[in-house]
């Protein structure tokens, strides 16, 4: 099976997980695009989405779903999203897809987190997927220093074909970090979290997936 196969098995898996007459939290990424795409044939049992980043918000509004702000809903029954590593544990590697801060806040407001993604991401430990951290522009060097002082080697993500730094939803820069093993992945979110000018660090592992949908040649797997 292709990549892309595998993501649109987990994706019509995941839909086991919508919970009718609720409020749907949704990712961002390829996986979730297959995700969105899946929810629309069953949208008129939901009550609407929160996105996590304004592609999010466009694909699913493409389609005719409502798509709500987050300060105007109180409760999340589930959230859907990819990810670009994943353990046996749930925790998670986020953020190639630049949304990672608004992931983690639906995500953190959501009763229950789905990861779905291809066998692929599957790791024992973190760090080969290239840690994202946002930052405030302010901040971008001296979180560098810190990141490198940390282990890692710190990259800023710039705008495809371009000098000029990527600027997320939220008007922050990312910085790409590779060279990490993260064998303590709550640890260094903890630590990272602390660090003046970080906004979000593309690290779930304080709050991790509660169920895993894994894409693979023999089918969709379910980690708990
Ligand atoms: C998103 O899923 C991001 O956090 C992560 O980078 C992305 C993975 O993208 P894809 O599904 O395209 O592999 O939640």
């Amino acid at each position: 099976m292709t990549q892309d196969e595998l993501k649109q098995a987990v994706a019509v898996a995941a839909i086991q997980y919508v919970v009718d007459g609720e409020i749907i939290g949704v990712g961002t990424g390829s996986t979730a695009n297959f995700f969105i795409d899946e929810l629309a044939k069953i949208k008129h049992r939901i009550k609407g989405t929160v996105a996590s980043s304004e592609a999010t918000a466009a694909r699913l509004r493409g389609h005719g779903i409502d798509v709500f702000d987050l300060n105007d809903v109180t409760a999340i029954a589930v959230y859907i999203d990819g990810a670009d590593e994943i353990t046996h544990s749930g925790a998670m590697i986020k953020g190639g897809g630049a949304a990672l801060t608004r992931e983690k806040i639906v995500a953190s407001v959501s009763a229950k987190f789905v990861c779905i993604a291809d066998g692929s991401k599957l790791v024992d430990v973190m760090g080969k997927f290239p840690l994202p951290v946002e930052v405030l522009p302010m901040a971008r060097a001296a979180v560098m220093r810190k990141l490198a002082a940390l282990g890692g080697q710190p990259k800023l993500r710039l705008k495809a074909g371009s000098d000029q730094a990527f600027i997320t939803d939220n008007g922050g820069e990312i910085i790409d970090v590779a060279g990490l093993s993260i064998t303590d992945p709550v640890a260094l979110e903890q630590d990272l979290n602390q660090v003046p000018g970080v906004v979000a660090v593309g690290l779930f592992a304080l709050r991790g997936a509660d169920v895993c949908l894994l894409g693979t040649s023999d089918g969709v797997k379910t980690l708990t």
